[in-house]
């Protein structure tokens, strides 16, 4: 299982290096086939400048340097997508029909183009038809003001929104007196911000970019960063060409963290000579973090203890004693714990466990990032905790070069959060119903899940998507759209056309909003947003670009008319100078939301200003006021014979719902999406090898098997008994009910399943 993946050094081999030559072919090619190659060039240069717009690619966040880069490869393709001069409007919903939209697949609706108009479905004849904003604000009104309760309404968010538009979006549902925000954050970090939030009281990551320069070991845990976060490569770079220690906890050796040539370094890319990343290599099996971080733990307890000089040598006892509680329980467990269970566990061997834990006892300053491979899991808040309390045994957060890194997706996801949008009465609950003159929902609302639930029972009847892709995103596919479908009402702000726009209500509307490269003026002229990136900086975004159809709305502009017919002319929140003027909105922002005081001043800054993080001055806001040890026992996740853990991965060609490409290239997969990827072995006591076709069901206790068919066998360097694939295609297999324990993140890392030849009933 993987035992002997430790590797000390990586051979330089340029050839299968992320980056380079590869990554600028590919920029070329996706931004050239989107629209006007002078447009994009220009567009591209205003990419994380002081002056142009935040990257929607992803929350890494920008060096203050910014004359020095700020685009990738994939940060192109996003950008590239949204300035694609292709339009959906009303003849090309008047020649299709939702249902034969229904039946193409993501990259196809995804290649349409920009929606230009807003769109009311009509069930006479299967079709959307234009109608105007008035119609749609009144018809969404109406339903919302029909239900028995406000709960019976459902306010999704994606990560992509502003933080002006989310603030306004929860202003509006918790006026309208729901708590019901569900968010792209359960599907995502949610683990990460339960975790952290008991651990060290606070949900987010405290280390800033500055900390990457001095670290002398950082561990990349369940996270692909040469696809997902391809800016963090320069970092890490940077590290590795300084000496720095560089850990690869995951099932796959993935590209990125092999080598890397920088795409914007010239001479490296036309030399190839790329940088070697990681200087080792666990392959953990799936879901086997928990066991592997404690088995660490595990390792510098008995460092501390065969230390013959006594106390303080190898623990930081100094910051135990003065900032933490529960280490004498949680010393005790791992005492208890036995090597056998860790190694069967994780799937890594002793020996490579005691390679790693040198590493970490060798440096003075340790960074632990993670991302989706551990959040997404059944025990994800457990092993999130056992990674900061690895963490913790040395002193390694609240110091320079150190700290717990949970990388963010979504360009914006964390500043939503930090706006209120969470599906309880947020931090700022008092505070939003004084100043804006109204009484707050107190109740928990829905998250994803019970969302999903509410509708398929019934229990909430309307839903709105501020962006995202609600139903390909979720689990349980089967099962979502049958509970979108039972909605009187379904939503969607969009820029692109997407799954969610097929799976209707009874009645179902589109409303197209402009994306972030885009000019957004109004009266009171050129508006900017702002976004928080996943070190916590606020920073301004303003686009350039004209507008993909004169019909557009902006997020804000949405959710103001939205308000306003909805609570009517006698309501006193400036809903019209709101989405005039965003700064007015910045000034609420500031009045109600804790670090956002003189909030318009400070957003002028170059770069943008840093909230803060108490946990970083070794302020524990947590219940015990202090950094919290938490003791987890190991949990069994045997599977029965014949089953295979599946996660469900990125492919290098998509952004989550959104698929730009069919190829995979840092997995060597061309032009195939419905692949799945096993050990040799595995395939051959099935009767199987490479290039095979195969079906594939998942299998959980007391419920009916789900089943996915016709994807092709890729033989693969992953543990026994793993297995992986795309997403959104798998998630008909993870069930509703498989959810992470804490955080109800749906578990789409470790779907129990068996493979059988395709066409073929299991035998
Ligand atoms: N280009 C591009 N950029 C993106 C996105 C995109 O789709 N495309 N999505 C954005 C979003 S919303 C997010 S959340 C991030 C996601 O960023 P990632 O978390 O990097 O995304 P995944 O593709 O889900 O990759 C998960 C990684 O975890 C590993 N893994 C899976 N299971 C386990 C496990 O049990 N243990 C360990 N140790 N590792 C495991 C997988 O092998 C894989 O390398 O990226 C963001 N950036
Ligand atoms: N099986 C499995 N499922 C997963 C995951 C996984 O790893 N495996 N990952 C999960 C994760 S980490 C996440 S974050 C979710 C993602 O879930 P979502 O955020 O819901 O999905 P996206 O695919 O990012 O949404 C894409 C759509 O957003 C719209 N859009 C793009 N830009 C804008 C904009 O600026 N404004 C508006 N209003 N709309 C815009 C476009 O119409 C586009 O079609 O998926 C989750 N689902
Ligand atoms: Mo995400």
């Amino acid at each position: 299982m993987g035992k002997d993946a430790a590797q000390t050094n990586v051979s330089n081999t340029p050839r299968h290096a992320a980056g380079g030559l590869g990554a600028l072919a590919s920029t070329v090619k996706h931004v050239a086939a989107q629209a006007g190659k002078l447009q994009i060039a220009r567009t591209l240069l205003r990419v994380n400048q002081p002056d142009g717009f935040d990257c929607p690619g992803c929350a890494w966040p920008e060096p203050k340097d910014t004359s020095a880069f700020e685009f990738c490869e994939n940060g192109a393709k996003a950008v590239a997508w949204e300035s694609t001069k292709k339009k959906v409007g009303p003849d090309f919903f008047a020649e299709h029909t939702v249902s034969f939209l229904h039946g193409q697949d993501d990259h196809w609706l995804e290649s349409q183009g920009r929606l230009t108009h807003p769109m009311r479905y009509d069930a006479a004849t299967d079709r959307y038809l234009e109608v105007s904003w008035d119609d749609a604000f009144a018809l969404i009104a109406d339903r919302l003001k029909a239900l028995a309760s406000p709960d019976e309404a459902v306010f999704y968010t994606s990560g992509r929104t502003s933080n002006e538009a989310a603030f306004l979006y929860q202003l509006m549902g918790r006026k309208f007196g729901t708590n019901n925000f569900p968010d792209c954050s359960n599907l995502c970090h949610e683990s990460s911000g339960v975790a952290l939030s008991q651990s060290i009281g606070i949900g987010k990551g405290t280390v800033t970019l500055e900390d990457f320069e001095s670290a002398d070991a950082i561990f990349v845990i369940g996270q692909n960063p040469g696809t997902n976060h391809p800016r963090m490569l320069t970092e890490l770079q940077k590290a590795a060409q300084r000496g720095a220690k560089i850990v690869s906890v995951n099932p796959l050796k993935e590209r990125g963290l092999v080598a890397f040539t920088h795409p914007q370094h010239k001479l490296a890319t036309l030399t190839g000579n790329a940088t070697p990343i990681a200087s080792h290599f666990v392959q953990p099996v799936i879901g086997g973090d928990l066991a592997l971080f404690k088995g660490l733990c595990k390792l510098v307890l008995e460092a501390e203890e065969a230390n013959a000089d006594g106390a303080g040598s190898v623990l930081d006892r100094a910051f135990i004693d003065e900032h933490t509680t529960g280490f004498e329980a949680f010393a005790e467990d791992l005492r208890r714990e036995s090597w056998e269970r860790i190694e069967s566990e994780s799937g890594v061997s002793l020996a490579q466990l005691r390679e790693i834990a040198d590493v970490f006892l060798n440096a003075d300053r340790v960074i632990a990032c993670w991302a989706m491979g551990l959040t997404q899991q059944r025990h994800g808040v457990a092993t999130i905790q056992m990674v900061v309390n690895l963490l913790l045994m040395r002193g390694q957060i609240g110091k320079p070069g150190a700290g717990a890194c949970p990388v963010r997706g979504h360009s914006n996801v964390q500043g939503d959060r930090t706006m209120g949008i969470v599906e309880k009465p947020p931090p700022f609950s008092d505070k939003l119903g004084e100043v804006f003159g109204f009484n707050p929902p107190q109740n928990h609302g829905f998250d994803v899940v019970h969302a999903i639930a509410a509708m398929r029972d019934g229990r909430a009847k309307v839903f709105v998507g501020m962006g995202g892709n609600f139903a390909a995103a979720t689990p349980d596919s089967g099962l979502t759209y049958a509970a979108l479908r039972n909605c009187g009402l379904t939503v969607h702000v969009s820029t692109k056309l997407n799954r969610s726009h097929t799976v209707v209500g009874r009645d179902a509307l589109i409303l197209p909003c402009l994306g972030r490269a885009e000019r957004d003026e109004t009266a009171a002229g050129p508006q900017k947003i702002t976004v928080e990136d996943s070190m916590s900086v606020v920073h301004a975004s303003a686009g350039r670009n004209a507008p993909a159809s004169e019909h557009l709305l902006s997020e804000p502009a949405i959710v103001c008319r939205l308000a306003r017919a909805l609570f009517g002319s006698g309501d006193e929140t400036p809903w019209e100078e709101f989405a005039r003027d965003y700064r007015l909105i910045r000034d609420g922002i500031a009045d109600v939301v804790p670090g956002f005081a003189d909030f318009n001043a400070r957003v002028e800054e170059p770069g943008g200003f840093y909230l803060g993080n108490a946990a970083r001055d070794r302020v524990w806001n947590n219940a015990e006021r202090r950094a919290a040890f938490v003791v987890s026992p190991i949990p069994d996740q045997t599977l029965p014979a014949g089953q295979l853990r599946l996660m469900t991965l990125r492919s290098h060609d998509q952004y989550n719902t959104t698929v730009y490409g069919l190829n995979d290239r840092y997995r060597d997969i061309a032009d195939d999406r419905m692949v799945v990827f096993a050990h040799a072995d595995d395939l051959r006591e099935r009767g199987l090898a490479d290039g095979d076709r195969v079906d594939i069901s998942s299998h959980y206790e007391n419920e009916p098997t789900r089943r996915v068919e016709n994807f092709r066998v890729v033989a693969y360097d992953i543990p026994r008994g793993c297995a992986a694939g795309y997403f959104p295609e798998l998630n008909p297999l993870v069930s509703l009910s498989a959810v992470a324990y804490g955080s109800n993140t749906p578990v789409s890392k470790l779907i129990p399943v068996t493979l059988h030849a395709a066409g073929k009933e299991e035998s």
